[in-house]
């Protein structure tokens, strides 16, 4: 199944290149062969600098171990001790990104992640410390691109825009805004 599988995205890769629908996401890291980043605006998970750990024991945390991330790494919600936090504006922790919206539109939120079992394969979003939403991934131990049940309505402009830990040892390497919910 797999050789089929790389082919079909090798080939869809191909297809964006050739008709410039690639976007400013670019190659980014070291996934580039096999990149099916959805189209929109992305944003590196490992560039957020506010990171808060709520129980004052789990914060999320640069790493760049699991082959395959885009840009400079990835974060994770670490030490991965068993911690599982639904009440996630309560426990575990935090990180949140500045992000300046570039076109008014209703977008879904695409999150590229990695858990290695199902201790680990869920996470958490909100905007501007709204209610948030929880997130669980269909596969294990491979970078996995999950869509936002709910999606959000912006204008150009800047937003917070926050990831919470819910299951610990979840890893997170970026995210799209994307006003397409179809990808
Ligand atoms: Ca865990
Ligand atoms: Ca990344």
């Amino acid at each position: 199944m797999l050789p089929a599988r790389s082919l079909l995205i090798a080939n869809l890769t191909f297809l964006l290149t050739s008709f410039g629908c690639g976007g400013d996401i670019g190659d980014g890291g070291a996934d580039a062969s096999t990149d099916d980043t959805p189209s929109g605006q992305l944003t590196e998970a490992e560039t957020g600098n506010n990171r808060t750990s709520v129980d004052m024991l789990h914060a999320w945390v640069d790493a760049d171990t699991e082959v395959g991330f885009r840009g400079a790494g990835y974060v994770e919600a670490l030490p991965n001790d068993g911690e599982s936090c639904g009440e996630f504006t309560q426990c575990g922790a935090s990180v949140s990104y500045n992000i300046d919206v570039e076109q008014t539109g209703t977008y879904f939120v695409y999150f590229r992640v990695w858990a290695d079992d199902v201790t680990d394969d869920s996470i958490a979003w909100s905007v501007n410390a709204g209610p948030g939403e929880i997130l669980v991934q269909t596969q294990l131990g491979e970078w996995q691109w999950i869509r936002s049940q709910t999606a959000i309505t912006a204008q150009p402009g800047p937003l917070v825009f926050t990831i919470h830990m819910t299951e610990d040892g979840e890893k997170l390497d970026a995210f799209v805004l994307s006003t397409d919910g179809d990808q």
